[in-house]
Order: C-alpha cells, then structure tokens, then sequence
C-alpha cells in the first residue's frame, strides 16, 4: 500500500525547488501540470545553450526560433492553462507582421504586465524603444505591428524572471 503513494510524492519533491523563492517556486511547480515546462524553464532545448556564453535574447536562438516569417500575423498566448509561458517564446517573423498577445482563458495583463526588453541573471532590463512600450497593464489581448528589423524581447513584469519571458526576431 505504500508503495502507492511513494512514487507520487518523489515527484512532488523534484516539481518543488527546496530553493523557491515566490514566483520561480511558483513558476516550477506550475509549470509540472502544464505539460509544456521544457521551453521554459531550463528543461528544455533553448535553455542550455544560454549558458554557454551564446549571445541570446531571452533565452532564444534565432537558428531555432519558430519560423513565422511571411505570416501576415501571429499570435502569442501566454499564461495559458497553469503554465506562466508565452507560446511561442521564441519566433521569427517578416517585417510588418502584426503580433498579438492573447491571454490564456484565466489571465490577463493586469496580472501578466508585458514589458519589452530583456532578463539577464534574473534581472529586468525594460527597453524604452521598444516596439512593446510602454508596458501593457490591462485587458487580454494586444496586437502589435512590427515593422523594424531587429531583436525584440519581451517578458512579464511579474513572471519575467522565472521564465516568462520571449523574443521575436524580425527580418
Ligand atoms: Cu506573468
């Protein structure tokens, strides 16, 4: 009978960081039920290679970014389901696509503040000139049209540092 219950409290254990503090403990722990924690987290593909001294934006290569270029708008949910994530987090498109961001069915930006900029050693770094500013605070969807070429993170203001975070790069 024990045995029933031992598995399943292991796996409680590995979800919760014994060095949680706020919102990454909540960013972690959330992230297990989702399903999706790979992209996000650390668990994933992208994430390694920030480590390694590669010049990423948020977490995010252009060589793997999802491709959307020639798409004449694209979507980004976040906070969809219990995950804090945007989906994509990483994309290319053309210039003069239009993004919007689009709040999971329990969110919003009141709660999920989109910031343009970037998180470097879990700090915030806001862009001002950012095609993202000023910070978005209310409603569930935001469409922006970018039509500048270049490198353009984006993380919440709340989240952010725990693994809410993006960029697009436009081409
Ligand atoms: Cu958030």
């Amino acid at each position: 009978m024990s045995k029933t219950w031992l598995p399943g409290f292991i796996f409680v254990l590995a979800g919760c960081p014994s060095s949680g503090n706020g919102p990454d403990a909540r960013l972690h722990f959330d992230s297990g039920p989702d399903g999706t924690p790979g992209a996000i987290d650390g668990g994933g593909t992208d994430a390694a290679p920030a480590d390694a001294g590669v010049a990423l934006t948020n977490g995010c290569d252009p060589a793997t970014a999802v491709d959307d270029t020639g798409m004449a708008a694209v979507t980004v949910m976040f906070a969809g389901g219990l995950g804090f994530n945007y989906s994509p987090k990483c994309f290319k498109i053309s210039a003069g696509t239009m993004v919007t961001f689009q709040a999971g069915t329990m969110a919003n930006f009141n709660q999920h503040p989109l910031v343009g900029g970037t998180i470097v050693g879990a700090m915030k770094n806001p862009d001002p000139a950012s095609p993202f500013a000023p910070t978005t605070t209310m409603g569930t969807s935001k469409t922006f049209t970018l039509g500048t070429a270049g490198t353009f993170g984006f993380y919440c203001d709340v989240h952010g540092p725990s693994g809410m975070n993006g960029a697009v790069f436009v081409q």
